[in-house]
């Protein structure tokens, strides 16, 4: 089999989607997913001019080769950008794998080793009832896991409260980053009186988490994971950037707070530390930002020996796509965490017919030979790129600070 095409399809049904499309000579195709939240054109451009043309005529099926083709033939290596690239080929070279198999994508890693995958989803508010309500219904919806967010009374909405203009559903077209305001002093007390509210309102049954989002220093982490042990949560997610890994020693060292770290992550060397130390006990890599499905397996594998559980990172700007890879991951490995789902838009799930289903809580990856996701494009096709970006934060003073 060869690779005869590699479309690149950009498009943007509510937010930007980066699509892979690899057409083979013996009409099977893949489909995957290499969108960068807000840099969406730089991996077209690295795909496009440095990438297709080095596959045309490689034979698909050496998917283990061409990622290390691309990994270490980059010279550059790693990076969110080339590792998007590697992660959206990757993809569509399993999909079609698979597909050659006839199998769905699971079978190949291994095979079920659960009858199901377990979700959370988001609750937020602008005030500690309202995302005790928020909880409450999601609970209903029959939720095991529930992450909640809250913003700090005096400060415009900050990140999760389902108000910042990056959580909106829809497209949040800016001309230029939108400007949000922190303050670490007036959020470190907020937090456990939101999570004992909840716990008196939801009980114990029920996971519950948190994503600081990249917001502090390890000591001050460790003091919010110290006051919220009381409230046993399932993680503390993103509580300190992780450039510095050996920082969350310190961390580790005040608290015995589950720890969450990695969406950002595009490579196992941005985990060794992190998992070899046990410094960490769910890595959040995700299938579009980590080298697809060989990323996934490589650090996951790495992970169980050192009792790391999964957590692919799966909000709105991880795609169909890449969220159905990281269903047939999750459904596969045995070191399975949990997995992050927010659902889609219903021109999102127009654009991406999907064999994965949610019910109630939990993913199932479907039986297609595949990843069982495809992309319509002339749906596609409806819904042009239109440039947005991610949020920044300041602190009150206007200090540049982590968003
Ligand atoms: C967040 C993400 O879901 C999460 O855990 O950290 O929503 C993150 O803000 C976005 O993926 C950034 O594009
Ligand atoms: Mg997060």
């Amino acid at each position: 089999m060869k690779i005869t095409d590699i479309k690149i399809i950009v498009a943007s049904p509510g937010r930007n989607f980066v699509t892979v499309k690899v057409m083979t000579d013996q009409g099977l195709y893949g489909v995957g997913d290499a969108t960068v939240n807000g840099r969406e054109k730089a991996v077209v451009a690295y795909l496009e001019d440095h990438v297709v043309p080095c596959l045309i005529g490689r034979d698909p099926m050496r998917s283990e080769d061409i990622w290390q083709y691309l990994y270490k033939g980059a010279y550059w290596r790693r990076g969110p950008i080339t590792m998007a690239a590697i992660s959206g080929i990757d993809m569509a070279l399993w999909d079609i794998k698979a597909k050659a198999a006839n199998m769905p994508l699971y079978q190949l890693l291994g095979g079920r080793s659960r009858d199901k995958v377990m979700v959370y989803q988001h609750a937020s508010g602008m005030d500690i009832d309202e995302v005790v309500e928020g909880v409450l219904a999601l609970r209903e919806q029959g939720l095991d896991a529930i992450r909640a967010q809250v913003a700090i009374p005096g400060l415009p909405p900050i990140y999760g409260t389902g108000t910042s203009t990056d959580d909106a559903a829809g497209k949040t077209v800016r001309p230029l980053p939108n400007e949000e305001v922190w303050a670490t002093h007036k959020y470190l007390p907020l937090v456990p009186r939101l999570f004992e509210k909840l716990r008196d309102a939801v009980g114990w049954d029920v996971h519950l988490l948190h994503d600081v989002h990249h917001r502090l220093t390890p000591i001050e982490a460790a003091r919010l994971g110290k006051d919220l042990e009381p409230f046993r949560l399932f993680w503390l997610e993103d509580a300190v950037p992780a450039e510095l890994q050996e920082g969350f020693r310190l961390l580790r060292q005040h608290t015995t707070q589950p720890i969450a770290v990695g969406e950002v992550f595009n490579s196992i060397y941005d985990t060794t530390t992190l998992i070899s130390e046990q410094l960490i006990d769910y890595i959040r890599v995700t299938s579009v930002h980590a080298g697809g499905v060989t990323g996934l397996k490589k650090i996951f594998d790495f992970a169980s020996i050192y009792h790391v559980r999964s957590a692919c990172h799966g909000p709105m700007d991880v795609s169909p796509v890449a969220m159905g890879c990281n269903i047939h991951v999750d459904t596969a490995i045995n070191n399975f965490g949990i997995q992050e789902f927010s659902g889609y838009t219903e021109a999102t799930r127009d654009m991406f017919p999907c064999a994965w289903t949610y019910e109630r809580g939990y993913l199932q990856p479907g039986e297609a030979p595949g990843h069982g996701v495809d992309i319509d494009e002339a749906v596609a096709a409806k819904y042009p790129y239109a440039q947005a970006y991610l949020p920044v934060a300041r602190l009150e003073d206007g200090t540049l600070t982590s968003w």
